[in-house]
Parts: structure tokens; sequence; C-alpha cells
């Protein structure tokens, strides 16, 4: 089941559901290591969502600006290693959709509690836009604002579920997106939350 959300942007729904049983514990081990944080924007703001991150780099915010660094600024300690299952999960899943040898530097891990969301914005602090963005749902169902590239361009809407990934590359990968705030609810295996994987490569 693919689904073409724009030209670049494909939805494979359930695509990580074969992943889940090794998933969930590394993820789990990630978090253990370097802990889901609130980070601060630029201007001055907590993020509702929370995040961590695991590979050579990790993107971090804070007062000073945004940035891809290999160090977790909370543990002074490099990111969590990327474990093998999620780098084969991204790079299966690139494959997928065209981009083929598409090799994760950094992985985002994104926590949305009931009530979190991510305002519309733009991904632009990697340097290599030919690669693509692979992202994957987890938990509880979002919906995902999909823009154009002027920030004043009306969304669409889709709903994320539990084990659906996206890649996004070419034309849609300097859209606005966000992400609308989370409904309530009970995930069966990720409880009150939803979990978002980034993976990208950086430079
Ligand atoms: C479209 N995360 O971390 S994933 C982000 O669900 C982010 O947590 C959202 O936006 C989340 O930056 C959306 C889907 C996604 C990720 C990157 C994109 C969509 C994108 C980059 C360009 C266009
Ligand atoms: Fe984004």
């Amino acid at each position: 089941p693919r689904q073409t959300m724009a030209e670049g942007a494909v939805i494979l729904r359930g695509f990580a559901r074969p992943f889940e049983a090794e998933l969930i514990p590394a993820l789990r081990a990630i978090v253990k290591q370097s802990p889901f944080r609130h980070l601060i924007t630029p201007g001055g703001h907590r993020m509702s969502v929370a995040m961590t991150n695991c590979g050579r780099l990790g993107w971090v915010s804070d007062p000073t600006g945004y940035r891809y660094d290999g160090i977790d600024p909370e543990s002074g300690a490099p990111w969590p290693p990327m474990p093998p299952v999620l780098c084969r999960l991204a790079s299966d899943a690139a494959g997928e959709a065209g981009f083929s040898g598409f090799a994760p530097e950094a992985c985002l891990i994104n926590r949305y509690v009931p009530g979190a969301k991510l305002s519309l914005h733009q991904d632009k602090d990697e340097l290599d836009f030919g690669a693509p963005i692979v992202s994957v749902s987890l938990g509880l169902p979002a919906t995902f604002l999909f823009g154009g590239l002027k920030r004043s361009d009306t969304p669409r809407r889709y709903r994320l579920e539990h084990g659906d990934v996206v890649v996004w590359g070419g034309a849609s990968r300097l859209v606005y997106h966000g992400v609308a705030p989370l409904a309530d609810g009970e995930h069966g295996v990720l409880g009150r939350q939803r979990i978002n994987l980034t993976f990208r490569k950086v430079r």
C-alpha cells in the first residue's frame, strides 16, 4: 500500500510493522542512555515535543540556534549509536521509494503526548538536500500537515498511524510541514504517546 502525497513524497503504510519487535526494545535502550528532553527554540520557547537522537549526529536546538552535533549536550557524551535495525528500516524504506543506498547519519526521535504539536516549519539545517528524509510513525495516530513552499500555503492533512513510513525527497524536501496537536488515546504497545523517527543524511 503505497500512496503519493506529492512529487517526491511517498507514504508506505505499515512498512515498519515487520521491524516492530526489534525496533521498540532498541528505542528503549537509546532513551535510557540519552533521555527525551524538551528543547528551547532560538526564540526562547520550550518545544511541546520531547526529543532525543541516535546516530553519529543529533539535531539540537538551544537559545543560540539549531544545529547537528555529535555530542548530546545533556550527557556530554556521543549520542547512542544507530542500532542496525533502525538503519536497515530506513534504508529499505528509501529503496522502496526509489532512493537506493540511503545511509542515514542522524536519527531524530520525537515524542508527542496528547496536546503536543509541531508548528509549520521547513527542514533546512541539512547540507545535502539531494538525500531523502525517512520518517517512521509509532504509537498514537497523528494528523500530519503538508503545506507548500510558502508558509502561507494552506496545508493538506494526512493521518499517520503506527507503522507508517514516509519518504521525502526531491521536490517535497523543502515544503512546510507540521503535526497538529496530538489527540488523546491509548496505543496497545506504546501507551499514551506518539513516537516519530526521522532519518537524515546531514553533510
Ligand atoms: C517533509 N517531524 O522532525 S515527520 C521534524 O512527525 C518533523 O515528528 C514530524 O517534521 C514528526 O522535522 C514530521 C515527517 C517529515 C520529516 C521531515 C520532512 C516530513 C518532512 C522534511 C521535508 C518535508
Ligand atoms: Fe520537519
